[in-house]
């Protein structure tokens, strides 16, 4: 359920409700691929780091341990003690970004294994299967998340294939929620457009997807290789097609700046691994703009990554320790710039949530931006 709490220009703030808990958007999901957040950050940190939203995959899962495995263990909210909203995708992307021979057929996509090169099959039937067996809070629908660029036949063709799997979703997840031992019966499902930078073919593919009252909405198929220019361009193209009165997630975007030019354009929902990845690289969030923690510079800094900051970093350890810990290899330096970076992103969002409700989005991200981009 969506209940829209305000509108600021196009910028929505909203209140997703769900099995297991109210989201407030615009929200971002922190991203824990295989059921954990890289850099050893635990469930009980994320509720510190004010995480709203836990996102894993599909494929991961299914390839290692196993869903049968996560469904004997209880669903994956008591397997890693996790009791707010998790959001899992569908595995369509990791297949194309992850696994080397692959074969799109009508009935879903022939790949091998990362792991062990294991021979898999995994179509909508098999996504929602999986999913199901995950017991996620929302599941994605399979999609083709097409390359850039592509012709505007293959286009076509790709998302004309999305369309009739997203339908197979939506019957197979129907039955599944209807099934004596589903463990969450009420699995939302959220469908994919997709179209590239072809704005027509996203045009129309959002206006048949929107017919089917999924869950949700999310654009995938950007943050590919295109400019961020033409991915705010098809924002302004496709969101005005897409249903108000539920949530619009962006798949995989993306940095700060990104995050806040999208909210403007009507956008609830993000997720990107930026924050956890650069954290496990000393590359560390401020509100002047990123510092690169490993910087000769920060030997004798004796000030927090960001004096502003309240995480359990910044609350206290120096950038000197954690310059010290990343040269040293120790673990704890990525674990303290991925909370520190993680918790970044969800007090941007924060801020970004009160700005709509104070009715002064534009002049917010116009300032918010001017100061990341002049550190
Ligand atoms: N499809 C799915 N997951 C995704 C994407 C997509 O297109 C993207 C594209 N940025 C990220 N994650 N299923
Ligand atoms: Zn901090």
């Amino acid at each position: 359920m969506y209940q829209l709490l305000n509108v600021d220009g196009r910028a929505k703030r909203a209140e997703v409700s769900t099995v297991h808990g109210k989201i407030q958007t615009p929200v971002f999901m922190n991203v824990g691929t295989a059921g954990a957040i890289k850099g050893a950050v635990s469930s009980q940190d994320l509720k510190e780091i004010k995480c709203q939203v836990e996102l894993s995959n599909t494929y991961h899962l299914h390839v290692r341990p196993g869903d049968d495995v996560i469904k004997k263990m209880g669903g994956l909210h008591k397997f890693m003690v996790w009791d707010r909203p998790i959001l899992t995708d569908s595995g369509g992307f990791q297949v194309f970004s992850l696994s080397g021979l692959r074969k799109i057929k009508e009935e879903g996509v022939h790949f091998s294994s990362h792991v062990d090169g294991r021979k898999i099959f995994m179509g909508p039937e098999e996504s929602m299967q999986i999913q199901s067996n995950i017991a996620s809070t929302i599941a994605m629908a399979f999609d083709e998340c097409p390359p850039y660029p592509a012709t505007r036949q293959y286009m076509q063709d790709s998302v004309d294939r999305t369309t009739r799997w997203l339908k197979r979703c939506q019957v197979e997840m129907k039955r599944l929620n209807g099934l004596e031992d589903t463990i969450n019966k009420e699995q939302m499902l959220f469908g994919i457009n997709q179209g590239g930078t072809y704005g027509d073919i996203r045009i129309e593919h959002a206006k048949v997807i929107s017919e089917l009252d999924l869950d949700g909405y999310a654009i995938g198929g950007l943050a590919v290789g295109e400019s961020h220019d033409e991915m705010y361009r098809i924002l302004e193209e496709v969101v005005p097609h897409l249903p108000q009165n539920k949530p619009t997630y962006l798949m995989g975007v993306g940095t700060p700046i990104n995050i806040l030019e999208s909210v403007e354009r009507g956008i609830d929902f993000f997720d990107c691994v930026y924050p956890a990845r650069n954290g496990r690289h000393g590359h560390v969030y401020t509100n002047a703009g990123k510092l690169n923690l490993l910087n000769a510079k920060f030997q004798l800094d004796g000030r927090p990554i960001d004096e502003a900051c309240q995480c359990p970093t910044c609350r206290q350890y120096s950038r000197a320790y954690i310059r010290h810990l990343l040269k040293a290899k120790e673990m704890l330096g990525m674990r303290l710039c991925v909370l520190h970076n993680l918790y970044f992103y969800n007090t941007l969002m924060e801020e970004i949530r009160d700005a709509i409700d104070a009715n002064r989005y534009s002049a917010f991200k116009e300032e918010k931006i001017e100061k990341m981009l002049a550190g």
